[in-house]
């Protein structure tokens, strides 16, 4: 399948990961509660052999019932938590605590996963403070920034994929979480798979064009003579999708392929 988004600061940030999973005792993976599957899309067998605790993310903009399956499903291999920004900071601290193998009285965390899925907003919720720069677009994290929340050290690094993806559900989830940006991918098929799945939970009956047509215009949306500026509403409206605007869906739903078993 072809190259999706795929910008130079990520092959450099998993070089730098893979030098400091040594100084780390556990690796917290931040999941898209979405779509915990096609937020695995990076090399999970550079964390083989350490203490691996996930996040399902962004759950206040899931599909509670799935998002409860996916807990069930990822509980039964590894330590796995439900979280939002609008819960309280100590549900993920007692986890982290409970769960991380601690070295001298000192846990020592690598939280990685997809771009967007929230890493640095949630460091700086558990830290109470702005320490990690956060944003509503892909690839916001560039180095690599220990934050010192007393007992426990999180290491924030930014995004990271497979160079390639090679499989076009995949991709199209990962538009739909907002883990690729929509400007960057110049490839229809996957853009009209990713509205297919959208589609499909939110009981849509128009096809792409005529939905993002009664979208733009419906936002004004124009060009002159009053056509509808196809591009800016198709990005507006993935935007908004990723965002939970649009309602709260989950996209994965197949649990028997969870890669851990
Ligand atoms: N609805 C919702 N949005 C969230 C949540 N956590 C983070 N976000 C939003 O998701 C976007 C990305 O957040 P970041 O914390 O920058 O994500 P990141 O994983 O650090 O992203 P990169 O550094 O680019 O890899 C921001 O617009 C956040 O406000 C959440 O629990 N719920
Ligand atoms: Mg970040």
């Amino acid at each position: 399948m072809s190259n999706v988004w795929y910008p130079g600061h990520i092959s450099k940030a998993k070089r730098k990961i893979k030098g400091y999973i040594k100084a780390v005792d556990s690796i917290l993976i931040v999941l898209d509660a979405r779509a915990p599957l096609a937020t695995t899309a990076f090399e999970l067998e550079i964390f083989k052999g350490k203490n691996i605790l996930f996040v399902l993310n962004k759950s206040d903009i899931a599909n509670k019932e799935i998002t409860d399956k996916w807990i069930q499903t990822i509980g039964r291999t590894s330590p796995v938590i439900s979280f939002n920004k609008n819960e309280s900071i100590n549900k993920i601290k007692n986890f982290l605590l409970k769960n991380s193998k601690t070295k001298l009285n000192e846990t020592r965390l690598l939280i990685a996963g997809v771009p967007n899925v929230g890493k640095s907003s949630l460091i700086n919720k558990i830290s109470g403070r702005k320490s990690a720069k956060t944003g509503a677009n892909p690839g916001i994290t560039r180095g690599l920034q220990w934050i010192n929340l007393g007992k426990i050290k999180l290491l924030d690094t930014p995004g990271i994929l497979f160079a390639k993806l090679f499989n076009k559900d995949i991709a199209a989830k990962l538009l739909l979480v907002g883990s690729i940006p929509i400007e960057t991918i110049n490839n229809y098929e996957i853009i009209t798979r990713a509205f297919e799945i959208f589609r499909t939970e939110a009981d849509i009956e128009e096809d792409f064009e005529t939905y993002v047509e009664n979208f733009g215009k419906s936002r004004g949306f124009l060009l002159k003579g009053g056509i509808c500026d196809f591009e800016r509403s198709k990005n507006t409206l993935f935007k908004l999708i990723s965002e939970g605007k649009l309602g709260k869906y989950s996209y994965d739903k197949d649990f028997s392929k969870w890669i851990l078993n």
